[in-house]
């Protein structure tokens, strides 16, 4: 295993810090203590062609913006909530909106939008950083004094897993994940229209075409939502379900694992042969298909286009802060918030 570190100075002055972790057969994570971004994942594809398969900015400097949310740490609360404002123990909490009148990924300045704490640990088969930060009471309009710790661990089997943790001195809400998009192509060649994918779900979230949830759960069964045998993402692109073109054609919905299968979502690129397979103990995701974003960005490998990447939000679900019955974000007092997420990575 090695670490790597080097120091980026931006033009503000800003000083942020590159760490890249590189396992003994070559795999490679580069992340940056700016928002625990990843900024790339390269493995080998089926010839053992090692490429990048997260987008990224070409220029650094851009990640200060990144609307996008690029291979970015997302919290407090990943997802929208809806009229920016939740009650909690009889008390309303007002939130910055920053999605039209919704509150969005945690609002602005969230974790994605901060320097963390960085510490980095390296053993025989595994080395990781650990991003470590205590987001105060009233951050972005949230309850409690939470201590955060999220740990990137690379290991020799390919492997990048995610640990959160966390700690609030209140009850609160809190479910973070991280917003990388992945494109098995490898380099950005293709987009991920092709790529198929295997979801162990038979029930999603609707949406109203704001994307806000309505609060009803719909089967997955009969639609493009499917993919407990695999489908292509081009099903949900093409398609003329009402819930598909909410989202800009396509998928930005979030899918309840049924937990029936040791993995819960396997992505396969045919050309690469490479896949990738998560494993996670969150009861759901979001899955986003890049639908909306806009072409013309600087990225590592070209410019961005519609359908360019695919991110797996794996987290609970914002539906649950105003509606009964869905995977909830809500944290107690003092309870050991612990969530783990691993990305493992082949050929086929
Ligand atoms: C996802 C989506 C959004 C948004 C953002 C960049 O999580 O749910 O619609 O566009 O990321």
């Amino acid at each position: 295993m090695q670490i790597n570190q080097e120091e980026i100075t931006l033009s503000n002055q800003q000083k942020w810090t590159r760490f890249t972790l590189k396992n003994d057969l070559g795999m490679e994570v580069s992340c940056l203590d700016f928002g625990g971004i990843i900024t790339d994942i390269l493995v080998p594809d089926i010839n053992g062609k090692m490429e990048n398969v997260v987008i990224g900015y070409q220029n650094e400097e851009d990640y200060l913006d990144n609307p996008n949310y690029f291979g970015a740490l997302i919290g407090r609360v990943a997802g929208r909530i809806a009229g920016s404002s939740f009650t909690l123990e009889g008390k309303k909490y007002r939130l910055p909106a920053n999605e039209g009148s919704n509150h969005l990924h945690g609002g602005p300045n969230a974790f994605n939008k901060v320097i963390w704490e960085t510490a980095v640990f390296e053993e025989d088969n595994q080395a990781g950083v650990t991003f470590s930060r205590q987001s105060n009471d009233g951050e972005n309009g949230y309850p409690g004094n939470v201590k955060m710790q999220i740990t990137y661990t690379l290991d020799n089997q390919n492997n990048l897993v995610v640990t959160y943790r966390g700690k609030s001195d209140q009850d609160t809400f809190l479910t973070t994940t991280n917003h990388s998009y992945f494109n098995l192509s490898g380099d950005l060649k293709n987009g991920i229209q092709e790529h198929k994918i295997t979801i162990d779900s038979s029930q999603f979230v609707e949406l109203d075409n704001n994307l806000i949830p309505t609060g009803r759960k719909l089967a997955t069964e009969g639609t493009v939502f499917d993919f407990r045998h695999g489908r292509q993402i081009r099903d949900g692109i093409d398609s003329t379900y009402e819930q598909n073109q909410f989202a800009g054609n396509g998928y930005d919905h979030y899918f309840i694992f049924d937990h029936h299968q040791p993995e819960q979502v396997i992505v396969f690129d045919e050309k690469s042969r490479r896949q990738m397979t998560v494993k996670t103990d969150q009861p759901g995701m979001v899955m986003y298909t890049s639908n909306t974003l806009k072409p013309g960005l600087n990225l590592k490998e070209g410019n961005s286009q519609p359908y360019l990447g695919i991110c797996l939000e794996t987290q609970a679900s914002p539906a649950s802060i105003h509606h009964e019955g869905f995977p909830s974000c809500f944290l107690a007092k003092d309870e050991d918030y612990f969530t783990q997420t691993s990305f493992h990575f082949e050929v086929k």
